[in-house]
This record gives C-alpha cells, sequence and structure tokens, in this order.
C-alpha cells in the first residue's frame, strides 16, 4: 500500500531534537524525507552521548529513522547550487537553526520563493519572529523556562523544575508537523507555498494552557481550590507549584505503594474522580465514607484531601504497584502505576503496538527506538534504520542530474 504522505519530498535541514522529530514523523507517514548534513560531522546528536566508540549515537538513531542522509557544505558556491537544485524539487523544507542562519547562508524566505514558489518552507525559533527575544538560541529547558512550564511544575518550596517530557524540542516539532501538513493541504487549494513557523516558547505555552485558566482564576478569586495550598496554605499572586496534584477538576496525587523505600518508582498515580467516590471507598474498604458528609462531596473533601491520600496509601502498603491497580481497575477508578524506563522498555504491550520497535542498523545492530503513537486502520508505520552520514549523497546527487565526475569532484573538493 502507498503510504499516505508518499511522494512528498522534504529538504530536512534540522538537527538535535526539535527539527529532526518533525520530520521523522512526516518520513514514517512516508515522505521521503532528505537529511542535509554537514560534511565530516553531521548533526551533533551523531556524537553526543555516544554509547559504542565511532558508531552513531543513540541520541541520532532516535530522531533520524526511516531518513536519507545528504552531506552538504552549504557554504560553498558549488554546495549552494546543489541546495538549490533540491529546493526546485522539493516540496518542503525544515530547519531549526540559529536566528538568521539560514538568511546568512543566502537562503532567506524571498531566495526560496524564487526558486520554488511551491516551497513550503517550515521553520522552528525559540522565539517567535518579532518578539523581544527573537534574537536567542534555545534548547529545551530554555524553553521549558520561557514557556510557562517550569514555574508551574515541582514543590512549593523547591526552584521551578523542568519535566523530562521534551515539551521544547519534540513538542515543538510536532506542532511544526501539524502546521506542515496544513501548509500542503493550503498548496492544494491556492497552488502556493507558505512560511510555516512555531516558537518552541509557544508551544510550550500550547501545552501549559490550563496553568494560564489558573492564573485567570488566581487574579479574579485569590485562590486555587484544586491545589494543595488550599485551604490550609497561603497563595501569592502568580500560579504556584502544586507538586503532583490533579490539576484539573479531579484531585489526584503520587503514593507510594509496596517497596517505595527502596524502589524509586513503587508508586501509583491515583484520581479522586467526583462520581467515582463510591467505588473508591468500596475498594479501599472505607464503606463508611460513602455516608459521611464529611467524604461525600467534593467540596467537603478537598479541605483534608491530603488526609483521604494518606488513608488510601495505608490501604497501598501491602500491594505492589501492579496488585494495586488490578484491584482498582475494577472500580473503573483512573489510575496507572508509575512507570520506570526499563519497565517500558520491557513493556509487551508496547512492543505488539509498535510504540517501541527494534530496528537493524548498520553499524549498532539493532536498537530499541519510539514507533509512532499515531496508530492507522489502514497505515502501520515501519520504522527503518537512521542513516549513517551522507549514506545517500551520490544516489541524491545523481537524481538532480549530476553524473559520475561531477559527484566525485563534489567529493574531492568537500563540498559533499
Ligand atoms: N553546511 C554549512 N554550514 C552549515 C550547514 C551545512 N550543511 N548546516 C548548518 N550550517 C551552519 C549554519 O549556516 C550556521 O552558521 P552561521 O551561524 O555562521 O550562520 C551554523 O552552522 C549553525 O548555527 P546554529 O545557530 O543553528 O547552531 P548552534 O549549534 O550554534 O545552535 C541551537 C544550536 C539549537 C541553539 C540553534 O540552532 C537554535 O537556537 N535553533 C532554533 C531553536 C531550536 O530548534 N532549538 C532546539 C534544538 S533541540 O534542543
Amino acid at each position: 500500500m502507498n503510504k499516505p504522505l508518499q511522494g512528498i519530498r522534504i529538504i530536512d535541514f534540522t538537527h538535535v531534537q526539535a527539527g529532526p522529530a518533525c520530520t521523522q514523523m512526516l518520513a514514517w507517514f512516508g515522505a521521503d524525507v532528505i537529511k542535509v548534513e554537514r560534511p565530516g560531522s553531521g548533526d551533533v546528536t551523531r556524537s553526543q552521548l555516544r554509547d559504542i566508540p565511532d558508531v552513531d549515537a543513540l541520541y541520532f538513531t532516535m530522531l533520524n529513522s526511516n531518513k536519507k542522509s545528504l552531506t552538504l557544505d552549504t557554504k560553498t558556491q558549488a554546495g549552494k547550487e546543489v541546495l538549490e537544485k533540491l529546493i526546485k524539487v522539493s516540496d518542503v523544507m525544515v530547519e531549526n537553526f540559529g536566528p538568521g542562519a539560514l538568511d546568512r547562508m543566502g537562503f532567506s524566505w524571498e531566495r526560496i520563493q524564487e526558486l520554488n514558489p511551491k516551497m513550503i518552507l517550515a521553520s522552528v525559533k525559540g522565539f517567535s519572529d518579532g518578539h523581544h527575544y527573537e534574537d536567542l538560541k534555545v534548547y529545551e529547558n530554555v524553553a521549558q523556562c520561557a514557556g510557562g512550564a517550569a514555574s508551574t511544575t515541582g514543590w512549593w518550596d523547591g526552584p521551578p523544575t523542568v519535566s523530562s517530557a521534551a515539551l521544547g524540542d519534540s513538542n515543538t516539532g510536532m506542532h511544526l508537523a501539524i502546521g506542515i501538513l496544513t501548509a500542503y493541504i493550503g498548496r492544494q487549494q491556492t497552488g502556493k507555498g507558505q512560511k510555516v513557523a512555531v516558537s518552541m516558547q509557544d508551544a510550550v505555552l500550547n501545552l501549559c494552557r490550563v496553568k494560564m485558566r489558573d492564573q485567570l482564576r488566581l487574579d479574579r478569586l485569590g485562590y486555587l481550590e484544586e491545589y494543595p495550598q488550599y485551604p490550609h496554605g497561603t497563595f501569592s499572586d502568580v500560579v504556584p507549584r502544586g507538586g503532583n496534584a490533579g490539576g484539573g477538576g479531579q484531585p489526584g496525587w503520587v503514593l507510594k505503594c509496596k517497596g517505595w523505600e527502596t524502589d524509586p518508582n513503587a508508586y501509583i498515580y491515583f484520581t479522586v474522580q467526583g462520581h467515582a467516590w463510591e467505588p473508591i471507598c468500596d475498594a479501599i474498604g472505607k464503606p463508611e465514607w460513602k455516608t459521611d458528609p464529611n467524604y461525600t462531596t467534593a467540596k467537603a473533601r478537598q479541605p483534608h484531601i491530603m488526609d483521604i491520600f494518606g488513608t488510601i496509601e495505608e490501604w497501598l502498603k501491602d500491594k505492589t504497584k501492579y496488585e494495586a491497580v488490578d484491584i482498582l481497575r475494577k472500580f473503573d477508578i483512573p489510575c496507572a502505576p508509575v512507570l520506570s524506563m526499563k519497565e517500558l522498555l520491557n513493556d509487551e504491550s508496547l512492543r505488539k503496538s509498535g510504540s517501541i520497535v527494534e530496528v537493524p542498523h548498520k553499524t549498532r545492530g539493532s536498537y530499541f527506538t519510539v514507533g509512532s503513537p499515531i496508530k492507522f486502520s489502514d497505515l502501520k508505520p515501519e520504522v527503518t534504520a537512521s542513516p549513517l552520514l551522507g549514506e545517500n549523497t551520490d544516489e541524491v546527487l545523481s537524481s538532480l542530474g549530476y553524473n559520475g565526475d561531477q559527484i566525485k569532484a563534489l567529493h574531492s573538493d568537500k563540498v559533499v
């Protein structure tokens, strides 16, 4: 079966994580993604955090599967000519260089449009065009701090805290992928390409929207009833860090299970869903709470919600996180074990669904990586290995009309 994005040619001028995560996903769904890399070194992640000497690092392999690699020094005249030819026959160019780098290279949006008016140019930057920080280079944690995630994550008596989920990087890449596909559909209507840009700050903020909701509520009310600070603590004029609080309308907390003293992940997340109160009482052996007015409504429970969680922890003392979830699932209580990366890697369901896949690689042997988190009824994305540096250089050059001698000359001049 043809993959839906088959026939879409993407120049992948990306590096590190935000851009590569975007183009990898489009490659999974069938796009022909050609990663353009500096000769000799390539994407910096090829050599960052290596676990095997001289072999592409897992940092690179997990963000660049299903792609081709073209080495090209785009600062040389001959390199620019190759890139121009490539732009003329491609649909999309994705880049996440520092601010102004593409312009300095001679490929401004105006120039790209001259070369190919149908081209979609997709960019990731730390901050949006015209923002007072638009000149800043940005990495993951910088974006988490600038987008509101860090100030609202962690403990109220500790510093702002970043998440290990790549809210700044991969999340921005996912936003960009939606933008690219939207522009591509738009092009089918207008015949014209357009520039698509996502800033890492905006992408983080978009995911932190409930915290903006809380700021607006705090401005009006002076308190936030679902936060651990309510009703016994104090609120300032900014959204506080709420620890592991539920954050929505349903209180929740991370609770200790059997073995927590030695196992850092012997915990479950437990949610007190309003309409599931009676099943909760039955599950944890507290049937008397079903009729006690101190417990029957969410409002009545909130002032002593931490004591309620303490009682549930007592109940969890002799149960592993898996045993606990197996009991609670029978009562329809939203919960899950806290899973370590080791447990996730060995999770049979994730392997079966293709969310974690094993991929053969030319120099590494086989390696595990994430597969598509998006599942389709008529498409099974297959993950293939990331390319070696320059693995497809000659193939791409000859598809652009370069003959053997010309390709040889580009190699000997170190243009490719
Ligand atoms: N041939 C020749 N030159 C190349 C090239 C190639 N194939 N590919 C890149 N370059 C050059 C660029 O032209 C640029 O040169 P100048 O600065 O002289 O114009 C340089 O390499 C790349 O610069 P950079 O600013 O992108 O790289 P950096 O390592 O200094 O910064 C980063 C990295 C990520 C901070 C920066 O790229 C950035 O802010 N990107 C936008 C935000 C982003 O995506 N961040 C997330 C990264 S994932 O954590």
